[in-house]
Formats: structure tokens, C-alpha cells, sequence
């Protein structure tokens, strides 16, 4: 198992504790003014300005809250103040959020030791070892059926139906009203929220992150349909998501098929391996080659097949990206991944 980058580093400073707002969650406030007053003027010191991504993830996860949603919540008219902000953040939770969730959260800002929210993890089927040895050498591993086929259904027929369409009838596949995207910004439907919690996909993010004070992302939904005329595949296309800055830090990202997924049906793609290799890569490009763009004509693109409820995890120093869809059926998914309360990551993004 690969834990060399797993580093705790540190708890919140005091200094969050002192502007408690009618949550009484510490670092609400300082998030407030680092995502929001800061634009105006630098009121956080650019010492203590090191971006702060694994403190952000832990405070909206615990809050139930998606990054962009916020962002646009902030930039919107609703948008007067800190109290208006903590107002929608109980709107976007209807209405209230139990006291164990805050506790939780509380506790984690606090440093203090958080277990798992999906329970005991001990009993739970995890990753085997042989799954583990493939993690450590390709850099990606499937889980199967990671999640409750019942979760696993009610999720795809949830992205169906915000999509308006049928999966009997392809006419019904392209007009996705979110744009020309394979994203669907469905979030906190129930059984989203239960795949979220889901024990063995808890305890596969667990084993390999190496600790249990986890958080998920408040991610999103994916309908990648067969190309035709008039739909082509508009990406995500290679990339990463982590800095390609040094250090490269540990990081796993996932994706859940929700409906059964061959290769060629839009399946997620990735390089296998290239985790270990990624440093020298960088190191052998020609002078002033941009990685991002040359990660683009790489020839070892892998594309994952799965089956229903099959859980794709990846080290997120793989390049990865979704491929098009040349099968006969919309590929059906959602986003998730877990991180720990606090993590280690590159401060410079590259
Ligand atoms: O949708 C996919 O298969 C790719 C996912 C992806 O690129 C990402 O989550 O960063």
C-alpha cells in the first residue's frame, strides 16, 4: 500500500476559533474572507495564504456543499454578507444540519481524531492485497460492486430523469439543458448521498489513503452518450487535476459507473503506471513544452471497463480524462472522492 505522502499536517490555528458564526464553525469565517473579501482587499496576511485546499475540502464537504455552487452563491445577488452565507448554507442543507455532522466537522477542524462516517470499517470487505500490489503498480484500481445495487440504480435513474431522458430511446440522449457537457450537476440526491457512504467504498478510499477521517466531495453526476451526428465527445479530455509542481503528493480520485460500462462505451481512460514515472517524464520534455498539452498525444491511454456499481479509483498523478462514446448506450456515472481532513499538497499550482 502506498502511504509514503500521507502527512498530517497540523490542526486550524487558534485564531479561527474567534469568529464564530451562528454554525459555530471555526474556519466558516475565514473561508468567507478568503473567498469572498479577499477579491476586494488582501485581508488575510500572504504568509498564512498558502491555499488551503485540504481545509476548504473538509469544511464544504462537512457542510454538505459543492465548490462551484458556493462560488456562484457568493457572486450572486443573495449574496450580502456572512450571515447571508451561512443562511444558504442551511437553505442548500433544507433547512438545518444535524448536530453530529457539526460535531464531526467541529472535531476534525480541531484536530482531533475523527473515525469514519460510514462506521466501523473493520468487518468491511476492502481492497485485497493483490488489489492493493496492482494499486501500487498501475496507479488505478476497480472495486467492485462498491456501492448498494439499490443506491446504484436510484442514482442512474435520478440522472435520467434530470436529463429528461429515456434510457429506451436515444432521441432522448442529447439535449442535456446543462450545456455540451457530459457533467450533470445533480448533487445531493439521496442515493448519491448513500454511495457516498457506502462501507466498501469508504473502506477502499480508506485503505489507500491510509487513515479513516475522511470527507467526500459533494461531486457530480456523468451521462457521456454515443457520439453521433451532431454530438461529439466534448471531453474531459487527458489531464490532471493535481499541480504538476513538485512535490507530487498522494491523492486518489474516483468515479462510479452506475450502469455496466465497456471500453468502448465512453469508459474512463487513464496511463497506467505513469505515477511512478511522472517525475522523469517532466524532467525529459523538451525546453518550454507545455506537459499539458503533450500529455494530449500520449499512446498508452487506457480505457477502464466496469460493470454497474464497479468503483474506478486513481492516483491522481495519472493523466486521466473520459474517452468517447462508441458503444450503443449513454456511459451513466458519478464523481467521488474521499479525502482526509488534512493532507499534503504542492502550495504552487503548475
Ligand atoms: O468522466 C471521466 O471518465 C473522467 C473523469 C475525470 O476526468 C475527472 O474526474 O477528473
Amino acid at each position: 500500500m502506498e502511504r509514503a505522502a500521507i502527512h498530517a499536517v497540523g490542526t486550524v490555528e487558534a485564531e479561527v476559533w474567534e469568529q464564530l458564526g451562528r454554525l459555530g464553525i471555526p474556519y466558516l469565517h475565514r473561508y468567507w474572507q478568503r473567498r469572498w473579501l479577499k477579491l476586494k482587499e488582501p485581508v488575510v496576511e500572504p504568509r498564512k495564504d498558502h491555499g488551503e485546499w485540504d481545509l476548504e475540502n473538509t469544511l464544504l464537504s462537512g457542510l454538505g456543499l459543492n465548490i462551484l455552487e458556493t462560488g456562484r452563491f457568493l457572486h450572486s445577488p443573495s449574496h450580502t454578507g456572512f450571515e447571508s452565507f451561512e443562511q444558504w448554507i442551511l437553505d442548500t442543507n433544507g433547512g438545518a444540519i444535524e448536530e453530529e455532522r457539526l460535531t464531526r466537522l467541529r472535531d476534525a477542524l480541531a484536530g482531533k481524531a475523527v473515525g469514519s462516517a460510514a462506521g466501523c470499517l473493520d468487518d468491511v470487505p476492502g481492497l485485497t492485497a493483490d488489489e492493493l500490489a496492482f494499486w501500487n503498480e498501475h496507479g488505478y484500481v476497480v472495486v467492485h460492486d462498491a456501492v448498494d445495487a439499490e443506491d446504484r440504480d436510484a442514482a442512474a435513474a435520478a440522472l435520467y430523469e434530470i436529463l429528461d431522458a429515456d434510457p429506451a430511446d436515444p432521441g432522448t440522449w442529447y439535449k442535456n439543458k446543462f450545456g455540451k457537457t457530459i457533467w450533470v450537476p445533480l448533487l445531493r440526491h439521496s442515493a448519491f448521498v448513500a454511495n457516498r457512504r457506502s462501507p466498501r467504498l469508504v473502506k477502499a478510499f480508506a485503505q489507500l489513503w491510509g487513515r479513516e477521517d475522511l470527507w467526500p466531495t459533494i461531486d457530480q453526476g456523468g451521462f457521456n452518450p454515443p457520439e453521433r451526428a451532431g454530438w461529439s465527445f466534448p471531453g474531459p479530455h487527458v489531464h490532471w487535476d493535481a499541480s504538476l509542481a513538485l512535490p507530487h503528493c498522494f491523492g486518489v480520485q474516483g468515479i462510479l459507473y452506475l450502469t455496466d460500462t465497456p471500453a468502448e462505451q465512453g469508459a474512463f481512460c487513464c496511463i497506467p503506471g505513469f505515477h511512478r514515472t511522472l517525475e522523469t517524464w517532466l524532467e525529459d520534455l523538451p525546453a518550454g513544452e507545455d506537459p499539458r498539452r503533450a500529455i494530449l498525444c500520449h499512446p498508452r491511454l487506457k480505457a477502464i471497463e466496469g460493470g454497474a456499481g464497479d468503483l474506478v479509483l486513481w492516483h491522481q498523478s495519472l493523466p486521466h480524462g473520459s474517452s468517447p462514446n462508441r458503444g450503443t448506450k449513454p456511459r451513466v456515472a458519478q464523481y467521488i472522492a474521499l479525502r482526509p481532513t488534512r493532507w499534503a499538497y504542492a502550495a504552487e499550482w503548475k
